[in-house]
């Protein structure tokens, strides 16, 4: 845990008692300040207080005391309203802030040489994969590196950074709202498209909240930015006049980019000063399949360089890298037939990351369905040999794709994995995968994507195929 001491002897109220509350909790009071956390919901509390935290209605507390208000992620600081917490923190003047803020109030206190480097990636798609790329290329290169932040570990609960360290930290929207003061070392923007409007109020809301990562950087951060959407290469073009200074790497996984990084085909080039040269192809990365991986790489890439990392350590360690669990996980090979585990794809733009990766695909999809339908997904229709539905959305997935697509209607997973494993060792087509890419929420029949995933995956395992067929493929 990284104790805070930006509080010391003063009172903090923490709402919210998930992951981000409860590590706030410790380090502050580690730090010597004083706690007063709720949470709206009545099993996160006693949740808590099973764990041995002291609770605080603060609700019916006097705010007079109260020097700032950790407000985790999830809960709303503007839109669709504030919270009431936000709203009797304003009313005594209390700043409102979160668990990257306090991480960043701790660093900036602390003397320049023992500060870790600080490497902040956000953007709507890839976050995660790029963070935790970024993380395991440092590692690879013998370097102590902390990956925490949106990717599922609170900050706070990272053991304390030791000099020369990195941390790299996927920020979320929600996140960056509630940071004033984080000077990453290098920030990454990967790409924006439409998403969490509902807490940010439009678009340009949400756009605003992630430009701000850059605002916030000091006169010697290093910006990647991707450059494939108009609106950040719009950024990218306008940062570079107000910072003519600064070290920006533009990046790309469609053209080439002057003083940049980008894939072009199967291969990823850097032009970091001199001649535009190759650094390695994409099909070495197996665990990072599709156009959207090739952005990932390049931002990963474009980032190690400029940290020293050597181009042929960056590249062996991205040709390494085993992916992140439920998004384009294999988890199985029988008789040549892959088995992909694409369980975080809960809505059809995610499944068409997917979907455009591999042909032919036995694709398991289904589960409780989101507004939109399958539209999106038709150009690929011609790569999916069959279709395998389960879930809440199995009869409406089934109308979607009738005439269109051969379909089995399975009700659930184990019907469905069995089902398409035998129709694709059946057909001994080459490069078949059976890939479970959802469209679709969890919620129907697992407590997540999560558990969803790891069911598929046991299902995987488990597979009960004949010696004969496994061998043959027949
Ligand atoms: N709560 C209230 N009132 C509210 C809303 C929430 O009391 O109005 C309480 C809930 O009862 C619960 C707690 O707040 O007890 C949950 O807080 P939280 O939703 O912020 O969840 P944490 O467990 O703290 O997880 C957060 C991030 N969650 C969100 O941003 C929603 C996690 O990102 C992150 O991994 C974690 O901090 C560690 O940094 C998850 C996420 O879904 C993966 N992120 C979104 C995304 O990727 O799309 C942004």
């Amino acid at each position: 845990m990284i104790p805070v001491h930006a509080f010391k002897g003063r009172r903090v109220a923490v709402f919210g008692l998930g992951r981000t509350g409860l590590a706030t909790i410790r380090a502050l009071l580690a730090g010597g300040a004083e706690v007063s956390a709720w949470d709206d919901s009545e099993a996160s509390r006693a949740s808590a207080e099973a764990q041995g935290f002291v609770l605080d209605d603060l609700n019916r507390r006097d705010w007079g005391d109260i020097a700032a208000l950790v407000l985790s992620p999830g809960v709303p600081l503007t839109h669709p309203k504030p919270h009431r917490m936000v709203e009797l923190a304003h009313a005594v003047g209390a700043p409102v802030i979160g668990d990257i803020e306090l991480f960043a109030l701790e660093i900036a206190a602390m003397p320049a040489k023992r500060r870790p480097k600080i490497i902040g990636i956000t953007g709507t798609n890839g976050k995660s994969t790029t963070t935790a790329l970024i993380g395991h290329i440092l590692r690879e290169a013998g370097r102590n590196v902390t990956v925490a932040g949106n990717i599922g570990d609170a900050v706070l609960a990272q053991d304390p950074p030791r000099p020369g360290s990195y941390f790299v930290l996927e920020l979320s929207s929600y996140q960056i709202d509630l940071t004033q003061s984080l000077q990453c070392d290098i920030a990454i923007l990967l790409n924006i498209s439409p998403d969490h409007i509902d807490r940010h109020g439009d678009f340009s809301g949400y756009f605003a909240a992630k430009q701000r990562l850059f605002a916030m950087q000091g006169e010697t951060g290093v910006a990647v930015i991707g450059v494939d959407d108009a609106e950040t290469s719009d950024f990218y073009s306008r940062l570079r006049m107000q910072r003519p200074d600064a070290q920006l790497l533009p990046i790309s996984a469609g053209r080439v980019v002057p003083h940049g990084v980008y894939a072009l085909g199967n291969q990823v080039y850097e032009a970091l000063g001199v001649a535009p040269q190759s650094v390695m192809q994409l099909d070495r990365a197996r665990a990072l399949p599709g156009r959207h991986n090739a952005q990932n790489i390049a931002a990963a890439l474009a980032t190690v360089r400029m940290l020293g990392i050597g181009a042929r350590v960056a590249a062996d360690a991205i040709a390494g890298f085993g992916g992140l669990a439920h998004r384009q996980e294999q988890v199985g090979e029988i008789s040549g037939v892959r088995f992909i585990n694409d369980s975080k794809a809960t809505n059809a733009e995610a499944a068409m990351q997917a979907l455009a990766c591999y042909d032919p695909i036995y694709w398991i999809a289904g589960g409780r369905p989101k507004a939109g339908g399958l539209e999106v997904l038709k150009p690929f229709f011609p790569r999916i040999a069959k279709a395998y539905l389960i879930g809440e959305a199995e009869a409406r997935f089934a109308r979607e794709l009738d005439g269109k697509l051969a379909c089995e209607r399975c009700g659930d997973l184990a019907t469905a994995t069995a089902a398409a494993c035998r129709d694709a060792l059946a057909d001994g087509r080459p490069g078949a995968v059976v890939l479970l890419s959802p469209a679709a929420a969890s919620f129907d029949q697992f407590a997540n994507f999560e558990a969803r995933g790891d069911a598929f995956r046991a299902l995987v395992s488990g597979l009960d195929v004949p010696v004969a067929d496994a061998e043959t493929g027949a």
